[in-house]
This record gives structure tokens, sequence and C-alpha cells, in this order.
């Protein structure tokens, strides 16, 4: 069986993210640095305007919209656009623009109305595992078993998200490496993925250049590129289908060889491509 899966390439409206906060604040440079990433080969682009960093300031959704909105807008019709926000009016107003994925870090916890869009768009969503929100989830959290409380919340939100009318194929999948975790639950996290694409929906995997990678190998934000690589090397060979990354080219070259290791003839798209983006 050939192993397939996607890069999807972090396109950051913001001024605080926390490895490349403020470089692309402005929407020229957001949109530039979105077509180079595609010209990588990101197969989506996943596009946010508010930081969920540890102790990140939330966003009001007037700044959050005035940052995405002429940013997708433009980026429509390069590759697949997803929206990176847990506020249903910024996903309404993005999929208007020409997003088609929305990526919820809250899994539809934030936003009432979130489940009910993208069930009236069929678009195509992210539910991602979280213990608390951005301004607490690093205060001591603590599980029985990570993987299994990771698993158990993961089908609940699955099962929330079909009965509100949410297509099951729909529905990715992602542990949320880094959100209210210690190192030591993100390493399992990522030894025990297996467990999580059991489930059998895509799994989407986001370590790039995240802390616990710092924490391992001494390395600042920026120079994270090696341990973003041997993780997503490591979680497509234990089932992850989508990458998200800021670094695209090079990672897509390493999970281009990883593939082609792991399965006879290793091609992108994870079943989570539109036609028409292809
Ligand atoms: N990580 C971040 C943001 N959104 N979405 C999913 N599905 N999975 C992730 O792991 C994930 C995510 C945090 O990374 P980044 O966007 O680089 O930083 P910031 O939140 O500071 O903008």
């Amino acid at each position: 069986m050939p192993v397939t899966y996607a890069l999807m390439g972090i396109v950051n409206v913001t001024p605080d993210s926390f490895s490349d906060g403020e470089a692309f604040l402005d929407a020229d440079a957001a949109v530039a640095h979105g077509r180079r990433l595609a010209a990588e080969g990101a197969d989506i682009l996943d596009v946010g305007g508010e930081s969920t960093r540890p102790g990140a300031a939330p966003v009001a959704v007037a700044e959050e919209l005035e940052r995405v909105v002429p940013v997708v807008e433009r980026l429509a019709g390069t590759v697949r656009l997803s929206i990176d926000t847990m506020k249903a009016e910024v996903a309404a107003a993005a999929l208007d623009a020409g997003a088609d994925i929305v990526n919820d870090v809250t899994a539809l916890r934030h936003s009432p109305e979130m489940a009910a869009l993208i069930a009236d768009r069929d678009a195509d969503c992210c539910l991602m595992h979280m213990r608390g929100d951005p301004q607490t989830m690093q205060d001591r959290p603590r599980y029985t078993d990570v993987v299994d409380d990771v698993r158990a919340f993961l089908e609940e939100r699955l099962a929330h998200a079909v009965a509100a009318g949410i297509a099951e194929r729909r529905v990715w999948l992602d542990p949320g490496i880094g959100f209210g975790k210690t190192v030591a639950h993100n390493l399992e996290l990522l030894r025990r993925l297996d467990e999580l694409a059991a489930i059998g929906r895509p799994l989407v995997i986001g370590t790039s250049r995240k802390g616990f990678l710092g924490r391992i190998t001494g390395s600042p934000a920026a120079d994270r590129l090696a341990g973003t690589i041997a993780t997503n090397v490591m979680a497509l060979e234990r089932g992850a289908t989508v990458f998200r990354v800021h670094d695209v080219a090079a990672v897509g070259e390493a999970l281009q060889v990883a593939a082609a290791t792991v399965g006879p003839a290793g091609a992108r798209d994870a079943g989570t491509a539109h036609e028409e983006s292809r």
C-alpha cells in the first residue's frame, strides 16, 4: 500500500506567533509567504490570525477578520486553504473568501455556531485536542494515560461533529502536540500515534518548531528544523497523514523519502484534497 499524505504550510498573520510572529502580519508579506510555500509543495495553506502559543492574548473578532480575510481572498486559487480559528464568524468569512477547511484547535468547543456552519457549508474540518485554553494549558497538565485520554477525547469530538450534521468523511483529527502537554506527553503521543490513526480518520500532526524540540536539543525556535523533520518522519511511519509545518520544502523532501521507504510508491494527498485543486 502506498503511503499517502498532504503537506499543510503555516501562514501566521499575527504579531505574536511563537516562531514567526510579526514576520507576516502585513497582508502582502503573508500572501507572498503563502505563495512561496505553495511553490515549495504545500498541498494546503493554513491561514491563522490568532496565536495559540501558551499565554497568548485572545484577539477580538474584528481584528482577526481584518488580518485573515484579505490574505485568504488573495491566496484563493493557489492550493486548498484552511482557516485556523476557533471563532465561527471568522470561519464563515474565510469560507466565503475561498477557504474550504476549518482548523479549530478547540474542536468545536469555543463557538456554539461552529459545528452548524461546517455542516451547512460541507467543509472539511480539523478537530484538535487541547487541555484547557492557551492561557492555562501548560499549567501542570496531567493525564491518566495521555494516549488513551486523547483518543477518548477525539472519538467524543468526532461523535459530536457527526451528531451536529458534519459528514464523518469531512473530519480530520489532531492530538494537539504542545497544547496542554509536557515534553514526555508529546513524545508518548508521537511514539504511540498508531493508536490514534486507528480511529480511522485522517490524522493531522503539528510538531513544527515547537518548544518540546527545543527542550530536547537546546535549539531556539528558528533553529528546530532537524527536530521537526525527525518527528514528522516518525509520525508518517506511525500513520499521520497531514503535516502542518513552517518549512515546507525541507519537510516535504524528508517525507517524500520516508514515504518511499515505508511504502512502495509514496503519493501525496491523503484523500483530503479536492479534485479541482490538484
Ligand atoms: N499548532 C499551532 C496552531 N494551530 N493547528 C493544528 N491543527 N495542530 C497544531 O499542532 C497547531 C495548530 C501552533 O503553531 P503556530 O501556528 O506556529 O504558532 P502560534 O499558535 O503561536 O501562531
